[in-house]
């Protein structure tokens, strides 16, 4: 026996709705376990619906008490009801009001979807499906509706009652210990941005003056003493206010934005209309708690919510196949936000890796699928790298491909004819196509093949006609159930640098149009000739990285190493960098399984040292260079037959002789990377630190006599969080013999503060070396270990999963178990958490034949389970198909 898979939900099948839902009168009346929802919602049939047309309203988990059509108490007969569905058998032809009367228990939503509470505090998430477990409504985002919103709440317990929109009214409910707040949103929205907040918070107020003079009332609403951690989140908000109106001419449209911190939520945060809700790790920051990427995360977070004003709230999906339309677009925005607040490139680098490590794995293994996916079993599923990340990545070389200011010309006609909608990537394509005159045909096969496309390159010089030829040819790899995909149109940046480090200006062009420093490869193969090339040149393609694909170039050790040094984009320097590191890095794993001594090459272990000593690089760049590619990188490019002890090995051997060979280079940038004056969370400062660590890696394993001393030091005197945790981090990982000293130390110091517990969890399982899965196990007893709060588990359990590849595929399977044994039991309390962590398994297949064997009868195990989550069963059944 087993679940059943739930049933598919096809793209091909979308059909408008019958009915409008044009207004929502909202009263709920909290109480922990038993709320009362009384929705009053006009409905009218659209047009060509036919006369009686059942009205079926999407349930999840509901108890109907109630239900009236035009004031009157309908009759049993006139409507079917379950859990899950309510169904007006044949309600009127003309508009009509019904009313609905439901009853929920916030306390036993142990899902987090929909109206839960977190620390006491009553809090809702209704993206995507979640609001049909408030009240039975038409939950699909193509109906758009106007709230308003009446909550009542015992005084003492929930002082502050915040909803959508503006506050209209307040007061106390005569002769009771209640009050109550009502909330309206001018602005018709879908079901999936609804939200309220109740509880005893704090506020932290602040204002905004948008570009044509409104004043906005702007608040952040925390746990009574995290006030003072709230300043950096607020002014990160403000910032990005700013930028919207100054980059899109986008502002700002009620009298309050409030945003609430929540220390239970399932993701990240939630852009609700007016009422943002943020997972608290998104918001809260001091120096002593939160690391230089906490910072930046919350600065990104914050934008990216923020900008979901417009894109996704103003302009909405018309079905959630259109994700995309809004997490792509919005995404692309706050890397466009980052990369103007902080380093362009060091921004880049950090997303092409991101995009590296995340999207390209799944857009390889069998959890693919588009980027506008065609059918799902559940939407929650849906939410991944391919479409976020890639997402963003199509919008990026949409402006590289039409140039900045006809994409700019493009946006404004999108934000201008399609306000107020429900719509579609055609709609979206169309608004480019038409404020440009460019057919997008072609580009818009980004949106419909899944896999990520393989770029070979092939390049000649001849010296005799001067001219240099690049031959180019593209493909996806097959993808289990997709046809044979078609070439895409691929903008390729790029520079022909010569032997001083220089651009060179070819004489003429032929075979490929070119636009700039781009070329726009269109065909599967295009063979590119420049002539007035006198000399052989060292190519720089795909110059920041214009198209998300994997470069099959072989180009020569010499040329790398020639752009490692002289590149003049700086992303290719890195990735240069990177291209002879992963190179040796799979040889030397390749002599690690024949059991061969490992030798790093002198040639490549030198680049590091050119880097290292390097005075013109910024140091965050430098920081970038000098970080190897992740054992999961080497994983993935392997791609087949992978032994994650071999990789491990490789990789441990070049770092250490990066350290023996350059230790004074080292030491001076220790020494050399320390920010002075107070601290600060700026990109400057942050990216001496992240120097200044980066170098303590590879020093902490050199073979001067005091080097664990002095991480030990270093730790004991951090000032900061991001050195506290750099020193604990390489502690813990190199098995120093102050490891268990060092974690009581900050253990004792951080306790009460959850989310620097997160990172004490964190850095355990992540520690690679036998014993770490025992260890990991034990900690799932600690005192401080909750499995009911998904920042705990993810800090655990999918860091052991996700970050911890030899413990985790262990030669006996057990790790593989123990991921099992904990999404089984989280499956039943939180399906989102725990399908997102068997999501860990996604490239099982690629494991050595042992380990891939081990995986798939643990994996078995789970798809053989009788009650398992929609969530979880969809994940299972496509991980194993
Ligand atoms: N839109 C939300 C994500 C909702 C996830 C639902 N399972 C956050 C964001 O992308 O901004
Ligand atoms: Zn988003």
């Amino acid at each position: 026996m087993r679940s059943e898979t739930a049933p598919a939900i096809r793209l091909e099948d979308y059909q408008p709705p019958a009915y409008r839902i044009d207004t929502v009168h909202l009263t709920i009346r909290l109480h922990p376990s038993e709320t009362e929802v009384v929705s009053v919602v006009s409905v009218a049939p659209q047009e060509g619906t036919g006369a009686g047309t059942p009205l079926l309203l999407d349930g999840d988990e509901l108890t109907l008490s109630a239900v009236a059509l035009n004031g009157r108490v309908l009759a049993e007969s006139a409507y079917f009801v379950s859990s899950d569905r309510l169904e007006i058998l044949a309600p009127p032809a003309e508009p009509f009001e019904l009313t609905i009367t439901t009853l929920i228990n916030p306390d036993a939503n142990t899902k987090l979807m929909g109206l839960y509470r977190s620390s006491g505090t009553y809090c809702t998430q209704c993206e995507a499906e979640g609001f049909r477990r408030i009240t039975y409504f038409l939950d699909r985002p193509d109906v758009l509706a106007v709230y308003t919103t009446r909550i009542e709440a015992s005084r003492q317990d929930c002082p502050v009652l915040l909803a959508n929109g503006n506050p209209v009214e307040a007061g106390e409910i005569a002769d009771t210990d209640r009050h109550f707040s009502t909330w309206h949103d001018p602005h018709p929205k879908p079901a999936y941005l609804f939200a309220l907040v109740a509880g005893d918070l704090a506020r932290v107020p602040d204002s905004f003056r948008t570009m044509s003079g409104k004043h906005v009332d702007l608040n952040i609403f925390v746990e009574h003493g995290n006030e003072a951690l709230c300043g950096w989140a607020m002014d990160s908000l403000k910032r990005s206010m700013t930028w919207d109106e100054e980059t899109f001419g986008l502002e700002y449209d009620l009298d309050v934005f409030n945003i609430v911190a929540v220390s239970d939520f399932n993701m990240g945060a939630m852009e609700n209309k007016g009422l943002n809700v943020f997972n608290d790790k998104y918001v809260l920051a001091d120096p002593e708690t939160a690391t230089d990427q906490d910072y930046a995360n919350i600065e990104a977070v914050i934008a990216h919510e923020y900008f979901h004003n417009w894109t996704g709230n103003r302009i909405t999906c018309r079905d959630w196949f259109q994700l995309c339309l809004k997490e792509g677009l919005t995404v692309f925005r706050d890397q466009e936000f980052t990369s103007d607040m902080r380093s362009r490139p060091v921004k880049r680098i950090a997303d092409v890796r991101l995009l590296k490590s995340h999207q390209f794995p799944e857009d390889a293994g069998p959890l693919a699928h588009p980027v506008r996916p065609r059918v799902y079993h559940e939407i929650n599923n849906f939410y991944t790298a391919t479409v976020y990340e890639k997402g963003a990545e199509v919008v990026r070389m949409l402006k590289t491909v039409l140039g900045p200011a006809n994409f700019r010309k493009g946006l404004d006609l999108y934000f201008e004819r399609h306000d107020g909608d429900a719509t579609t990537i055609e709609a979206f394509l169309a608004c480019f196509e038409d404020a440009t005159g460019t057919d997008l045909g072609q580009f818009a096969l980004w949106y419909e093949q899944a896999g990520t496309p393989v770029l070979s390159v092939k390049t000649e010089h001849d010296p005799v006609r001067g001219t240099f030829s690049v031959d180019l040819a593209q493909e996806i790899p097959p993808v289990p159930g997709q046809r044979k995909s078609k070439p895409v149109l691929m903008p390729l940046r790029f520079g022909l640098v010569d032997e001083n480090g220089q651009d060179m200006e070819p004489g003429a062009v032929d075979g490929i149009e070119i636009a700039g420093d781009v070329m726009l490869l269109e065909q599967a193969r295009q063979k590119v000739t420049f002539s007035g090339i006198p000399s052989k040149p060292a190519l720089s393609l795909l110059r920041g990285f214009s198209a998300p694909v994997r470069l099959d170039q072989n180009q020569s050790e010499q040329d790398l190493q020639h752009l490692a040094a002289h590149d003049g984009d700086p992303f290719n320097r890195w990735q240069a960098v990177q291209t002879l590191a992963m190179r040796e890095l799979l040889r030397l794993t390749h002599l690690s399984r024949s059991d061969e001594a490992l030798t790093p090459s002198r040639s490549v272990i030198d680049v590091f040292g050119k880097v290292l000593r390097d005075r013109e690089l910024d140091p965050a760049l430098k920081a970038l260079a000098l970080t190897l590619p992740s054992e999961a990188d080497i994983a993935q490019e392997i791609g087949k037959d992978v032994d994650p002890d071999a990789i491990h090995d490789a990789r441990q051997t070049f770092r250490r002789e990066i350290a023996a060979s350059h230790s004074s280079a080292l030491r001076d940038a220790l020494t050399n990377s320390m920010p002075s004056g107070p601290y600060s969370p700026d990109a400057e400062p942050a990216g001496m630190r992240a120097l200044g660590n980066r170098a303590l890696h590879y020093f902490a394993v050199s073979d001067a006599e005091n080097a664990t001393e002095i991480v030990w030091d270093r730790f004991r005197s951090a000032d900061n969080m991001t050195d506290r945790i750099a020193c604990l981090t390489l502690i813990v990982h190199d098995a120093m013999p102050q490891k268990d000293e060092a974690l009581n130390a900050y253990r004792l110091r951080h306790e009460n503060n959850s989310l620097a517990m997160d990172k004490w969890f964190m850095v355990q399982a992540t520690a690679p070396g036998s014993g770490t899965l025992e260890h990991v196990r034990a900690l799932r007893s600690d005192p401080l270990f909750d499995e009911t709060n998904p920042n705990r588990v993810r800090a655990l359990l999918q860091s052991f999963a996700t970050g911890n590849p030899t413990q985790f595929a262990r030669m006996d399977g057990a790790g593989f178990e123990f991921i099992v044994a904990a999404v089984l039991e989280l499956d039943k309390r939180n399906p989102q958490v725990a399908s997102r962590l068997l999501t860990s398994f996604r490239s099982w297949r690629a494991l050595e034949s042992q380990r891939c064997a081990l995986a798939e009868s643990a994996l078995l195990k789970i798809s053989s389970c009788e009650e398992l989550s929609r969530d979880s069963r969809d994940i299972i059944d496509r991980t194993l198909q």
